[in-house]
């Protein structure tokens, strides 16, 4: 007969949690998030921005995505990272990945609200004070400063 629809029972317990990002100069602000949504389910699947769909996204990276991808799948709170290629996959990888949890920070809040007929979707507060623009901003300033001295080839 058909496949059973509903998931083995051993798996219906594990709830599942998904969120996408760039994770660009990955910082607290990003690591947060990540902790806190995976303090939210079993298992924490991300998508994270390839340098294509951040070029669509209109922003410049500094990071190339493999590494971005390796940090993010490095963490002890990251179960599976997926490439996030286009705005309308987030669909399909809940179909995909039997997500129960969509988190995002709440620069999003309501963007994804089309999704919650597919899993809860959450919007958690960000990370004040930190932000990869002001990270740069940093960079900036102490390079002003003097603070990295010009090294020429000897
Ligand atoms: N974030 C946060 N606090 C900060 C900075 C970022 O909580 N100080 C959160 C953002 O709200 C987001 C996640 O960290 O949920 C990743 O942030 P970005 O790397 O800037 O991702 P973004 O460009 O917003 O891409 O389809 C969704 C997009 O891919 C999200």
């Amino acid at each position: 007969g058909l496949r059973s629809r509903r998931r083995p029972a051993e798996e219906a317990d594990v709830t599942v949690g998904i969120t996408y990002g760039t994770f660009d100069l990955f910082h607290i602000g990003h690591l947060r998030i990540l902790e806190r949504t995976r303090a939210l389910c079993d298992r924490l699947v991300v998508g994270v921005s390839t340098d294509e769909f951040n070029a669509l996204k209109g922003k410049r990276t500094a990071v190339p995505f493999h590494d971005r991808a390796s940090i993010v799948s490095a963490l002890r709170c990251v179960d599976e990272v997926i490439p996030e290629e286009s705005w309308d996959q987030k669909q399909g990888d809940i179909t995909r990945h039997s997500v129960d949890l969509l988190v995002m920070g709440d620069d999003w809040r309501g963007k994804f609200d089309d999704l919650a007929d597919l899993c809860e979707v959450v919007y958690l507060p960000r990370t004040p004070g930190i932000s990869t623009t002001e990270l740069r901003g940093h960079v900036v300033e102490l390079t002003a400063n003097g603070a990295f001295a010009v090294v020429t080839q000897g």
